[in-house]
């Protein structure tokens, strides 16, 4: 039987500039990747998210914009991660170093594909250019993505 589990990724953007952080632990470890993590009992999606942000790269904020609907399924794993993306211009607080992540400022033209997940440079162009995205991902073990699809949204 399939399940799904919830979770978030949070991109604060600046200028030219996105901030990632390196997983030092857990799911996607040694990647570059977004903030977020599994959504907890009693708070949405966006709570979340909010909390998330906060307690991987010390950086508080209340106005995220809902930009992305992902989901993954693993050969032979009945579990199917489903990753709402966000992004935030406005935020308070320095990026601060957690147990789990390393933050660090990326110029968007050299993000760090080759150390991320595989499907992040099929959709960060979408992201970067601003538009809205939905996508599924077959993965066999957490290199090779066996087919996808991916598509622009209007909304939400
Ligand atoms: P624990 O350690 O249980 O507290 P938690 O922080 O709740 O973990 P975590 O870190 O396992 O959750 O969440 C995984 C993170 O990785 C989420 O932000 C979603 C993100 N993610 C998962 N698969 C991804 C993929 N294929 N591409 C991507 N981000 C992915 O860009
Ligand atoms: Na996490
Ligand atoms: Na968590």
């Amino acid at each position: 039987m399939v399940n799904r589990k919830i979770l978030s990724l949070v991109f604060v953007r600046e200028s030219t500039k996105i901030l990632l952080g390196f997983k030092k632990r857990g799911f996607g470890q040694g990647r570059w990747n977004g903030f977020g993590g599994k959504v907890e009992q009693g708070e949405t999606i966006e709570e979340g998210a909010i909390r998330e942000l906060q307690e991987e790269a010390g950086v508080l904020s209340h106005d995220l914009s809902k930009i992305g609907l992902l989901e993954f399924e693993f050969v032979g794993e009945p579990t199917i991660l489903q990753v709402h993306v966000f992004t935030t211009t406005s935020y308070i607080g320095l990026p601060t170093e957690s147990d789990e992540m390393k933050p660090q400022w990326f110029e968007v033209d050299r993000v760090p594909f080759d150390e991320m997940w595989p499907d992040d440079s099929l959709w960060f162009p979408l992201m970067l250019k601003g538009a809205k995205f939905q996508g599924y991902f077959l993965f066999h073990g957490h290199h090779n993505i066996l087919k996808y699809n991916l598509e622009e949204v209007e909304r939400f």
